[in-house]
């Protein structure tokens, strides 16, 4: 792609709010008055590949136009974590350079942000969040049915969404690969914790009317889920056309191919959901909570009623006396996969907050240890000077 300006696509609404198409609104527009410095135009991150972005801009009520560009500023320094930096879906203030990228300045604040834990910072006590999609609407999270379909992993991802205050869809994709399709409607109901749930075929169609019917103009969707699960074809089967590439699952253990690489937005120029805004992401590895007890709570919606009758309030269900949880269980009214789903996913998050006021600790000290030495530096200074 180049830098060209995108041809003003002829089936738009309205002219002059060709950025509105992008998704933005008041809200950025309001943040955007209040960073922007000279020259800077609003601008929201559509692509980012290892630290290279592209980004749509324009000023409100003109054209727009896409361009490469890199961040800039404390952004640009390696200064920012991982979770400050520019991620696809973000709004931003860019300035244009003539010949050049142009630079992203600031980011505007994000109305959500689906994170996960950065990968490989194990050994070290920071925690990191990673942003794996900005200001997302509506989290489709995509699943496989056959041999693939985990009802764990899906958990996992719902109580990533509940954690960023998205709402989510699960999106159950290869149908004509599932065995009994009402006993995995009921297990899936299980999982999705109140989220919807469309079981879709890519080969037939089956179900993508009624997905399409959930996505409106200018609404930005993330499709989250693991390699292979089908994210890119339910993109370009939404779309109509081939946006982006999709690979045959390996045959052996029917695992994904990583096929998508990078993180990009999609706005559906026609079809039944034109005009909404789709983020295409690769499939994760490792999808490392990053989410408190409390969400993960709110994703097992039958645990939490369970709780509000056992003996002790504050009750670990994990063999206190008269705990309603572990009855639920014995009786079987309680799914033994969920319970055990909720413990490992309740151990991470407990993990995570030791880590977390670790750091937090570690920090402080650091911060004294600096006034310290920069008020023992003053006070020889001032010896020196006398
Ligand atoms: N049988 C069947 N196969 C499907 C369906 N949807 C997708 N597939 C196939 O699943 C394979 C993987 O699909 P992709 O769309 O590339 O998967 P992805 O989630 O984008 O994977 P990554 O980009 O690696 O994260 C492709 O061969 C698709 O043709 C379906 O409904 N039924
Ligand atoms: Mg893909
Ligand atoms: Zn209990």
């Amino acid at each position: 792609m180049s830098d060209s300006s995108i041809p003003a696509a002829d089936d738009r609404p309205r002219s002059g709010d060709a950025l509105c198409d992008f998704g933005f609104s008041a809200f950025f527009s309001e943040a955007f008055e209040l960073v922007k410095g000279e020259g800077e135009e609003p601008a929201r991150v559509v692509e980012e590949r290892r630290g290279r972005y592209r980004v749509v801009l324009g000023s409100p009520g003109g054209p727009i136009a896409e361009e490469d560009a890199i961040a800039s500023g404390k952004l640009g320094r390696g200064l920012a974590s991982a979770s400050q930096m520019p991620a696809v879906g973000d709004w931003a203030a860019v300035r244009r350079s003539p010949g050049g990228p142009a630079t992203i300045r600031a980011l505007l604040p994000r109305r959500t942000a689906y994170l996960r834990k950065a990968p490989g910072d194990v050994e070290h006590d920071r925690i990191d969040a990673q942003v794996v999609a900005a200001n997302v609407d509506l989290a489709l999270i995509v699943a496989a049915a056959g041999r693939d379909w985990k009802p764990r992993r899906v958990e996992r991802y719902v109580a990533l969404a509940r954690a960023a205050s998205v709402e989510c869809v699960l999106a159950i994709t290869k149908a004509d690969l599932a065995e009994d399709a009402s006993t995995l409607l009921a297990e899936a109901a299980g999982v999705a914790s109140g989220a919807r749930i469309a079981l879709l075929c890519a080969p037939s169609g089956l179900g993508l009317p009624e997905l399409a019917a959930l996505l409106r103009p200018g609404l930005t969707i993330a499709l989250l889920g693991s390699s292979g699960a089908g994210k890119s074809t339910l993109l370009n089967a939404l779309a109509g056309e081939e946006l982006a590439r999709t690979n045959e699952v390996r045959e052996d253990d029917q695992r994904g191919r990583h096929t998508t690489t990078h993180r990009q937005l999609y706005r559906l120029a026609s079809g039944p959901a034109a005009g909404a805004l789709v983020i295409d992401t690769p499939g994760m590895r490792e999808l490392q909570l990053l989410a408190d007890g409390e969400a993960v709570s709110s994703a097992f919606p039958e645990i939490e009623a369970l709780a509000e009758r056992c003996r002790f309030r504050d009750c670990g269900h994990s063999g206190e006396p008269g705990c309603a949880v572990l009855a639920a269980l014995d009786s079987g009214e309680l799914d033994e996969g969920r319970y055990e789903g909720w413990r490992k996913l309740m151990k991470e998050a407990s993990y995570l907050r030791t880590k977390e006021d670790h750091s937090a600790k570690e920090a402080e000290r650091r911060r004294w240890k600096t006034i310290a030495m920069s008020q023992r530096s003053f006070a020889k200074k001032g010896k020196g000077a006398r």
